[in-house]
């Protein structure tokens, strides 16, 4: 009837691709941008529904990170601005891959009922919209907002129209089949027949082309009910640098005209316009951006923190005449941050300090500020605050050794955000990084409250700390760290402000930083397989539990090496199993990942 062709003709628009299984993954859905309109439409849905539920504001951001450019994602900032539930997971995937709308409408009231998601006509679900620069970016923000009013029309038309449809079809059926109005009553049908009055509402708010920490930075801080506009962020941390900035004492700041300058590949894309505004803001510190999304470059290719990363070579436009100069590359959606030195000849390879070395280098500094606190009389018996970091296998093991050897907790998690920043939630400075230079700094919110009380005493010269002291400034500095640093996901432009005020702050040139340890040569391959999701692994992946045998294959090769530890784990975004491997000499490790590689294909 007229309903269901409504339903039809505006689900056809976004009908699933033929024979793609979509997963939400480690990092959201992702596929080629063309594949992409229906799940993107679907996760408009998600996004209300989500919204729904918590009563907050959520985030659905457009990006395929480091993927090359015909490629798109889409993924959803949960109220925190962490990342979506992972218990809201097995919906995503089923959202995505429903065959008809029939499929996608019971799916939903199914969802609805076992969430328990009210739909009363008073709570209205509101979603933050942002995309990077790839150029599907514009048309699939489109599709989200088939779901969603604009910011004027309040109400989503398709969204209700869409959930009115849902409701007549459904009612039909329930009656039909399965005799249950009851349980119909509960979404207050009589609501749906006037158009003017929705059982739901959903605004979906544009926010534009933003890096996806920025996003999430949004969504956390409207959920905070704090001031949030991208103005917001760049006022934020601009002003934490210059706090930590005015902070460093005099003795510790003997600069060289080299060091006050950085040199960023902004990998053709988002990170480096929005790097450039935030370094406008900024007197300390000259901020050079290269291959930026408007310089005419392909996003991600040939650039990058992945490309530079994985390949360890410079990107694009570096060269020998950037020769000593810090050197730093964001990916495509700025959540990834590494450095690189470029040698003097143009030999191609290049020094690479990644997320482990950022990682030590924060944990150095952060534990010298807490020494200074505890140190400190005015507070014996105050907080112990614990300080823990956090890794994955791929972390190289020489980072591990080092950050042991400073006496830290060092715990290990699988591969992906969620899983990394979920435990270092559980300190009250928690810091982790991936190798590949997605990480943050989380501050828990007892331990932000008591710096705030004590340097609020402080400044009214209430407490035993005396004004000056270094108590007094380890306070002050880990309260401007805990503003700088993105305490909703990892943010290559906050990670990139915190290492460049640290290193002024010790005095260090990139080289010294680089020389905290050596990393142990490591090697990392992919071998394609018939089903990756073979592989099973435990304990935050270094073991394989499945199938049988592999495991024990693996020690044996491993044990043949000095210093060799190798792992292998299904990917998360790509259809592989990634084989990592390490030794203690370059062609040790390149041997011990080949023949590792043959045992799993
Ligand atoms: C995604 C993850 C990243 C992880 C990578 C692993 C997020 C935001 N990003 O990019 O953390 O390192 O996937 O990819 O979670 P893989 O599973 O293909 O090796
Ligand atoms: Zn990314």
């Amino acid at each position: 009837d007229g309903q269901q062709s409504l339903l039809l003709s505006s689900s056809s628009r976004f009908s699933p691709p033929q024979g793609v299984k979509l997963s939400y993954g480690t990092a959201g859905f992702r596929a080629d941008a063309s594949l992409l309109p229906s799940t993107v439409y679907r996760v408009g849905i998600l996004a209300a529904l989500r919204s729904l539920k918590t009563g907050s504001i959520i985030g659905l951001m457009i990006t395929a990170s480091h993927n090359k450019v015909s490629d798109n994602g889409v993924k959803i900032a949960d109220p925190n601005g962490g990342m979506l539930s992972q218990h809201w997971e097995p919906f995503a995937d089923a959202l995505a891959n429903a065959p008809s709308p029939q499929h996608l409408l019971l799916l939903i009231n199914e969802f609805v009922g076992k969430e328990g998601i009210l739909m009363d006509g008073v709570s209205q679900a509101e979603v933050l919209l942002g995309r990077d620069t790839r150029p599907s970016g514009d048309a699939l923000l489109e599709a989200a907002r088939q779901f969603h009013g604009d910011k004027c029309g309040g109400l989503g038309a398709v969204f209700m129209d869409m959930l009115k449809t849902l409701m007549m079809l459904l009612k039909a059926w329930f009656l039909k089949y399965l005799q249950l109005p009851l349980w119909l009553d509960l979404f207050a049908f009589s609501h749906y027949d006037n158009n003017t009055v929705g059982v739901v509402g959903a605004v979906a708010t544009d926010m534009g082309i933003l890096t996806t920490p920025q996003l999430h930075w949004m969504v956390r801080a409207r959920n905070k009910g704090m001031q949030a506009s991208e103005q917001d962020y760049f006022e934020q941390l601009s002003s934490s640098f210059r706090c930590l900035k005015d902070l460093i004492p005099a003795e510790k700041s003997k600069f060289d005209g080299l060091n006050n300058k950085v040199i960023v590949d902004g990998s053709n894309g988002v990170g480096g316009v929005k790097l450039k505004v935030l370094g406008s803001l900024l007197n300390a510190l000259v901020i050079e951006v290269r291959n930026s999304s408007e310089d005419g470059g392909v996003l991600n290719d040939g650039v990058g923190a992945d490309y530079v990363q994985k390949e360890k070579v410079a990107p694009h436009g570096f060269g020998s005449k950037d020769a000593g100069i810090r050197c730093a590359s964001l990916d495509g959606d700025a959540d990834r941050l590494v450095y690189f030195i470029v040698p003097p000849e143009s030999s191609g390879r290049i020094d690479l300090v990644d997320g482990d070395k950022i990682l030590s280098l924060f944990a150095v500094f952060i534990r010298e500020q807490l020494s200074f606190l505890n140190e400190n009389e005015g507070i014996k018996n105050s907080h112990q605050a614990r300080l823990g970091v956090v890794q994955t296998a791929y972390a190289n093991g020489a980072s591990t050794n080092y950050l042991k050897q400073l006496g830290l907790e060092v715990n290990f998690t699988p591969t992906g955000v969620k899983y990394l920043h979920e435990k270092a939630a559980e300190f009250d400075i928690g810091i982790y990084f991936e190798a590949n230079g997605h990480g943050t700094v989380l501050f828990s919110e007892s331990f932000v409250g008591w710096l705030e009380t004590r340097t609020k005493e402080i400044s009214s010269g209430s407490n035993g700390l005396s004004s000056g002291s270094e108590g007094k400034k380890a306070a002050l500095r880990l309260l401007a760290v805990s503003k700088l640093i993105n305490q909703a996901v990892g943010d290559a432009l906050s990670g990139l402000l915190l290492v460049e005020v640290i290193l002024q702050y010790m005095g260090w040139s990139i080289h010294r930083w680089n020389e905290l340890y050596h990393d142990l040569p490591s090697r990392q391959l992919k071998v394609k397989v018939a089903d990756r999701n073979a592989v099973i692994t435990a304990n935050a992946e270094t073991v394989v539990v499945s199938p049988p045998g592999l495991q024990e294959a693996i020690n044996a090769e491993t044990g043949k090496y000095h210093q060799g530890r190798c792992f292998v784990r299904p990917s998360g975004t790509e259809d592989v199993v990634r084989v990592y491997a390490e030794a203690s000499t370059q062609e040790a490790a390149d041997t011990l990942a080949n023949s590792v590689a043959k045992l799993v294909d």
